[in-house]
């Protein structure tokens, strides 16, 4: 059997995201000729003429001024391989995933271990935060997410002196999540992160999208934003939170180590072996743009890496 590359090619992006953008392209250009003829010939009152203008509706920006990404773009192109490789096919498949009841143990070397209710993780206060989100295939959004600090559950089960990593795994629903059935991907979706990272207040749970309950295909009812690293790093669907000791094994690091570090930090200098990260195209836009180191997030985490080689640490 080959062995799963991922982005099933760099390409998991180009082939449907060129379908997604001539499909945009296309409505942009029947917003601004056809439609509109159409559309006012129906005596109904035409769609903004761009999308740029239906991409900012709420006047939602992050701190560096570019705006959010549309609900419709945000839910509608995702990375959820347990229902599908195909970013606009997860939508559909996650509809009507069970994410209630739903319980996320936190244990390990925590002196006060806990499985939480899902309620009880709505219960810690919630902020909106405006992220953005850097796929390591090359393509990014701005999110406005609900959620709140890692670090406030973590501190709340005290983690022992022992515990230097945080691992988390996602759930497996058989039933639900048809692309469990590949065989290229050991299940169940693991990551980590390094305690102090974790402890990072920029790493959030997260409940909510848009002011409104999280959808599934966004990783209900609870999923992680950690906005310094590539995509991957923020897990959906947490069921467990573990301390340890040890580096944890992650699924994307166990499947193609080289490729996919244990840090996985957004750095334009370091190359995936197979494509450059030196720009990424905002999904909404046509033209590429620089990628920032950490992100855009230096200023909040580079203290976290001082003295480290980010590039042996990749
Ligand atoms: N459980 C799980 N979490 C996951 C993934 C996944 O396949 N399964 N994909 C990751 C990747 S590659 C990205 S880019 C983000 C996408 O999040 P979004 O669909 O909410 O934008 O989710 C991450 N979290
Ligand atoms: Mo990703």
């Amino acid at each position: 059997m080959r062995k799963p590359e991922y982005p099933i090619i760099p390409s998991s992006e180009i082939t449907p995201e060129s379908v997604y953008l001539n499909r945009r392209q296309f409505m942009k250009l029947s917003a601004a000729v056809g439609a509109t003829t159409l559309l006012a010939a129906c005596g109904v009152k035409p769609a903004p003429a761009s999308i740029d203008a239906a991409q900012s509706a709420t006047g939602a920006t992050d701190e560096l001024g570019d705006p959010a990404n549309s609900y419709d773009d945000i839910t509608h192109y995702n990375n959820y391989y347990e229902f599908t490789t195909n970013k606009e096919g997860v939508a559909v498949l996650a509809e009507g995933f069970p994410t209630s009841p739903w319980q996320v143990e936190v244990s390990g070397l925590v002196n006060h271990p806990r499985t939480y209710d899902i309620d009880d993780l709505r219960a810690f206060p919630q902020e909106e935060r405006i992220y953005r989100l850097r796929c390591v295939e090359g393509w990014s959004m701005v999110i406005p997410w609900t959620g709140f600090p890692l670090s406030s559950l973590l501190s709340e089960v005290d983690p022992m002196t022992s515990a230097k990593y945080v691992k988390f795994t996602t759930k497996i629903d058989d039933e639900h999540m048809p692309g469990l059935e590949s065989p290229f991907f050991p299940w169940p979706y693991t990551e980590g992160l390094r305690l102090d990272e974790a402890m990072n207040d920029l790493a959030l749970l997260v409940t909510g999208l848009y002011g409104k309950e999280l959808l599934p295909q966004n990783g209900a009812p609870i999923r992680l934003a950690v906005p310094w690293k590539y995509g991957f790093k923020s897990v959906k669907s947490i069921i467990r939170i573990e301390l340890v000791e040890e580096k944890p094994n992650t699924l994307w690091n166990s499947i193609a180590p080289r490729e996919y570090g244990f840090y996985s930090n957004v750095n334009p200098e370091v190359p995936h072996p197979r494509w450059s990260q030196a720009t990424e195209r905002r999904i909404g836009e046509d033209r590429r743009r620089e990628t920032l180191m950490f992100n855009g997030y230096e200023g909040q985490v580079s203290s976290l890496y001082a003295g480290m080689n980010l590039i042996s640490n990749y």
